[in-house]
């Protein structure tokens, strides 16, 4: 397989965020333009590793998926779907899971930050969620997985899955793939604390700026957004004890497809109050236009959902081979 084939996905856990965006949304559409072979799902089975409510999360999967196609990933030339709806998934994580060893999962990190101090009351599917990442990946023999810090090691388990699986089964059934780094790594943070990143689980509306958030919303959390009392430095490293400030400027920057550096030398020496007026004009600019995208897409629910099942059977014509050669080689009679 020479041409690159990506997997991703985003978690209808709530609406999406500028985090989402700008970390991994706006990067898929520049991988789609590039011409790799994209599927993007919007993946529901993991959501459920934390408690949903059934009526959230239908509404949220078909939000996510408005939301990409707002964002510009074209439906004709990427795959869209949700991971539900593509049996495969879970069927090969079970399947993976048999060869996972415990105290690899005992490592993961994500765990342990989400799980807290009550491991003991986690669920499994929390406890199992890299195993369903590795299956999400080696199901399509994707080679390139887009990824930020937090999934890089998620992203090496699934590489020792498929080495373990092809090793056990004297096979090359399984290609390892590998992490496809984007460039200036945009991790926005918090409008309310510099040090927390953006999370669509944050219980404050205020520390997100969502994709459904009009331009009043838009401004009033700029404004309102957390900063201190100096000036805009004239340098990146002038920025480096003021994470708020440094969080805006980088906003300000990814949103105008600069770097920090860059927009330094236009606004430095400026002051919070004439600097939010201009973020706040960036990003309504910037934004708007997948605003409305979004809510055409979502006042007509049946042609999201067209999409999103036609996607599917994309998906499974590529899944279902993949699950069919590893049921064979594990001993199963393949008679479904
Ligand atoms: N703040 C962020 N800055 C940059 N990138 C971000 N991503 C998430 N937050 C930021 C990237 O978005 C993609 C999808 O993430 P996800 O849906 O799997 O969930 P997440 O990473 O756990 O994001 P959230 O918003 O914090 O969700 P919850 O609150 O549900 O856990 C990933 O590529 C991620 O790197």
């Amino acid at each position: 397989m020479s041409q690159k084939r990506i997997l991703s996905g985003m978690q209808p856990t709530n609406n999406l965020h500028l985090g989402n965006y700008l970390g991994a949304l706006k990067n898929w559409v520049d991988l789609q333009k590039e011409g790799a072979e994209c599927l993007f799902c919007v993946v529901d089975l993991h959501a459920i590793t934390v408690p949903q409510n059934p009526d959230d999360l239908r509404r949220s999967t078909r939000e996510v998926a408005a939301a990409y196609i707002a964002a510009g990933i074209d439906p004709t030339r990427s795959i869209i779907f949700p991971q539900s709806a593509v049996p495969g998934h879970s069927q090969l994580m079970w399947l993976l899971a048999t060869m996972t060893q415990m105290g690899k999962l005992n490592r993961m990190t994500q765990f342990k930050d989400k799980a807290g101090k009550n491991a003991e009351k986690a669920g499994l599917g929390l406890y199992a969620y890299p195993v369903l990442m590795a299956a999400d990946i080696l199901l399509y023999k994707a080679t390139h997985v887009p990824v930020g810090d937090d999934q890089k090691q998620h992203l090496e388990l699934a590489r020792e899955i498929a080495s373990t699986f092809n090793h056990r089964h004297k096979s090359e059934l399984f290609i390892q793939p590998e992490p496809y780094i984007m460039g200036e790594a945009a991790r926005v943070m918090s409008l309310q604390d510099g040090s927390k990143k953006m999370s669509k689980s944050d219980p404050s509306e205020k520390s997100r700026i969502s994709l459904i958030d009009n331009a009043d919303t838009i401004a009033k959390k700029i404004r309102k957004a957390r900063t201190d009392t100096e000036a805009l430095p004239d340098t990146v490293e002038g920025l480096e004890s003021r994470p708020e400030a440094k969080n805006l400027v980088s906003i300000y920057a990814a949103l105008q497809g600069k770097t920090s550096s860059e927009v330094l030398s236009d606004i430095a020496g400026k002051q919070f109050s004439e600097f939010k007026p201009m973020l706040v004009d960036v990003a309504v600019d910037h934004l708007s236009p997948i605003t409305t995208r979004m809510n055409e897409l979502l006042s007509d629910t049946s042609e999201i959902d067209r999409i999103l099942k036609a996607g599917a059977d994309k998906a499974n014509e590529i899944a279902t081979p993949t699950i069919n050669e590893t049921m064979e080689m594990m001993g199963f009679l393949g008679l479904s």
